[in-house]
């Protein structure tokens, strides 16, 4: 499987991992401690030397709870990092955003990927996405991070989130955006309970049958502060695991914090699915 973005293609029959830049003083996991440009530089260069061929860039914390911010706002922090990380390394950025505006200036300064929580569903997201050719990942997300983890309710979590996906691909499609630039993702702590995340992760294989590349975030993620009671600097344990669980089962990129550990971990992961698949 290959993604296309603008003007080349990331090869997918590798899992890869995109790692995470958060440029946010409230991000839940790494919270503030990379909110200057010559700091989020430096994480980002060591995150691909680390093998994260992707590097995610966001301004507003999507945690459950999290304030918004101003377009300005979210600009002013994610801007002069992207055209930084364009000049001086070597890998494919995406804008972690719902909003056209701040996708809109991230592909002008040289993101290749739209990473939205909200699946382009923005008055106008659609066609910012179309008009830089970008590559895209659409989200699934019950409710608004404010208030998703409140009561979360599904019928079937997985064939839920599979018909939301499948909708949003067709959308992407009608509009013009070709197939094989977009991803999928079934968001995992995106107003669901712990249950329901287990669930998707037991049956990840199922979202393959929608005939896009599949990534997953799981790093860090609260079901394991419920599940094991560890607190968000000591969940690498259980999100390595998830990773390796995930590849085995088939996704293509792996969003992840730790991106050393969790490339070791996926491409071990690989091999041995590969040699499942030969026999
Ligand atoms: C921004 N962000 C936080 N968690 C995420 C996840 O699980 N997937 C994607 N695509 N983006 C996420």
């Amino acid at each position: 499987m290959i993604l296309k973005l603008p003007g080349r293609t990331l090869d997918l029959h590798e899992p890869q991992v995109m790692g995470v830049l958060n440029l946010t003083p409230d991000s839940f996991s790494d919270g503030g401690r990379y909110v200057d440009a010559d700091t989020a530089l430096a994480q980002a260069r060591t995150m691909i030397a680390e093998g994260a061929a992707i590097i995610d860039v966001g301004g507003e914390s999507s945690r459950p709870g999290a304030a918004s911010v101003s377009i300005d706002e979210e600009l002013s922090r994610t801007i002069p990092v992207i055209e930084r990380i364009k000049r001086e390394l070597d890998c494919i950025v995406s804008i972690d955003t719902c909003k056209p505006a701040v996708m809109d200036a991230a592909c002008a300064a040289g993101a290749e990927l739209i990473n939205d929580i909200h699946a382009l569903l923005a008055e106008g997201a659609i066609e910012v996405a179309h008009r830089h050719a970008a590559a895209v990942c659409l989200m699934h997300k019950q409710g608004a991070p404010r208030t998703m983890q409140s009561d979360p309710q599904y019928s079937d979590v997985v064939s839920e989130v599979q018909a939301f996906l499948a909708a949003r691909i067709a959308a992407c499609e009608a509009a013009g955006i070709e197939r094989d630039r977009l991803l999928i993702d079934p968001g995992f702590g995106f107003g669901k309970t712990m249950p329901h995340n287990l669930q998707m992760l037991a049956h990840l294989d199922r979202f393959l049958t929608l005939g896009a590349p599949l990534l997953v975030g799981l790093s860090r993620k609260s079901m394991f502060g419920q599940l094991l009671g560890l607190p968000v600097g000591e969940r690498l344990a259980p999100s390595i695991a998830a990773a390796v669980l995930a590849v085995r089962s088939g996704a293509h990129i792996v969003r992840a914090h730790d991106v050393a550990a969790t490339v070791a971990a996926i491409r071990f992961t690989s091999a041995v699915r590969q040699a499942g698949q030969a026999r």
